[in-house]
């Protein structure tokens, strides 16, 4: 589309959506997300325990997007994807540890050249090199929360952009004191959510008991409600400072996670299903965005900040990679096509309303223990599933439904054509993990 159309459109939109508002009025950004989060362990999209009542609030008040996938099941390239609207293989960081390229167009950096100081609280990741904030600070879900009161209340008079990032519901499911025995308080058995109890489930294939398998999910479902807590802190906060209505609020997560879904696997990273793929993804701003809304298109995380960038009648960069979300938010029907995720260099994978298609062409099965490669998680070379029969993707259609998977091979191939995607490439790259980091990234548990 030529610029001079884009702008005339964007600026369509934003007129419409401002309409009535009162557009001189400040609108801050506070981005809330959460680590390892899947949508359905939420009850705004039908889970039938309590893990969630402020989430829940969220999506009373804004617009729910039902089907958001992620573009790696990977915390910092999926964040990476988020804050600067480029699939992986654009951006760079195709695995944890990488930094973004200084000419990296940004959602913060645009942000910040509106005139928004941009503060950035993260649980995780807080060593990447994000862009455009004056401050990036590190904090554990608690005291993030008590420093987020804390800069709202500070910043409540300017314009602002707040980025929140919770990392409780990322193994070990270990919730704090109070959250363990909330959905489960009669287990007795000997299972818990440790770090080391979920690798010897992966390592020794083993079958857990419906009961086990409930502790497990239980543990983490309390994570959730522990952050759903720390949100609503939140919430009281901007609602005591009147900023609540005023400001645009975005909820989201990098990533779900592998239940036990797949390969006895309680994970992320090796995962390239809507297990771990899967996203929650909500607006909130009342009189712009309707309330109560729930829209079933299919959108990627690249599409986050543009949507934003429009509903603050800001352009977006030519960079950016997604699409904006606001004609869906106006209720328009407009199909942006089906959902694309990497797994780095090795695997592609094409989601659409009816099927899901996995590309493995190197047979190549990610390992997630450091100490134990030989365990795999098992990615046939190519994988159809057909998800209105099969949500679960346990069936692999692939060889009998040649025509489909045809067709999504297409799509596929159309897609690693734009965006020159190269097949087992990534060691040839430049791309240099800082040793010390990786060091220390190591003490804390992540793979290489
Ligand atoms: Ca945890
Ligand atoms: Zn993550």
């Amino acid at each position: 589309m030529a610029a001079g159309v884009a702008a005339a459109v964007l600026a369509a939109g934003a007129a419409f959506l401002l309409r009535g508002t009162g557009a001189e009025r400040q609108r801050n950004l506070i981005i809330i997300s959460v680590d390892t989060l899947r949508p359905d362990h939420l009850g705004c999209y039908g889970y039938e325990r309590d893990t969630s009542s402020a989430i829940d609030s969220l999506a009373e008040d804004g617009t729910v997007f039902l089907n958001a996938y992620a573009q790696r099941a990977l915390t910092w390239p999926s964040l990476a994807s988020i804050m600067t609207s480029t699939y992986p293989i654009t951006h760079g960081i195709r695995t944890n540890g990488l930094m973004l390229a200084d000419e990296q167009p940004a959602l913060a950096a645009v942000l910040q050249g509106q005139g928004y100081r941009c503060v950035a609280l993260l649980a995780n990741a807080p060593q990447q090199n994000w862009q455009g904030f004056e401050e990036v600070k590190w904090l554990y879900d608690k005291p993030l929360t008590d420093y987020a009161i804390e800069q709202i209340r500070t910043l409540r008079d300017e314009k602002f952009f707040l980025w929140l990032f919770y990392v409780a519901p990322h193994a070990p499911y270990e919730p704090p004191e109070g959250y363990g025995g909330l959905f489960d308080p009669e287990y007795t058995g000997p299972i818990d959510g440790s770090a080391e109890t979920l690798a010897a489930i992966g390592k020794d294939r083993v079958d857990l008991s419906p009961a086990d398998l409930n502790h497990i999910v239980s543990l983490y479902d309390g994570e959730i409600a522990f952050v759903d807590d720390q949100i609503q802190r939140v919430l009281d906060e901007l609602r005591a400072q009147g900023l609540l209505d005023d400001s645009l609020i975005v909820f989201t997560s990098d990533h779900g996670e592998d239940m036990y879904d797949h390969n006895y696997y309680f994970d992320h990273m090796a995962s390239v299903y809507d297990s771990s793929l899967r996203i929650p993804l909500m607006f909130r701003l009342p009189g712009t965005i309707p309330a109560g809304a729930r829209l079933d298109p299919l959108v990627e995380s690249i599409d986050i900040a543009p949507t934003i960038l429009e509903l603050l009648g800001i352009r977006a960069p030519r960079a950016f990679q997604g699409d904006s979300l606001v004609p869906l938010l106006e209720g328009r029907d407009v199909d942006l096509g089906p959902c694309f995720a990497e797994w780095q260099d090795q695997i592609v994978t094409v989601r659409t309303d009816a099927h899901r298609y996995v590309f493995n062409p190197l047979e190549w099965n990610p390992y997630w223990l450091k100490e134990h490669p030989e365990v795999t998680y098992f990615i046939d070379r190519e994988e159809l599933y057909d998800l209105r029969k099969d949500p679960g993707e346990t069936t692999n259609l692939a060889a009998e439904s040649p025509e489909v998977v045809g067709d999504l091979r297409k799509r596929i191939d159309g897609w690693i054509g734009q965006y020159d995607w190269k097949l087992n490439e990534f060691d040839a790259n430049p791309h240099v993990i800082d040793e010390d980091l990786k060091e220390s990234l190591e003490a804390m548990g992540y793979v290489f």
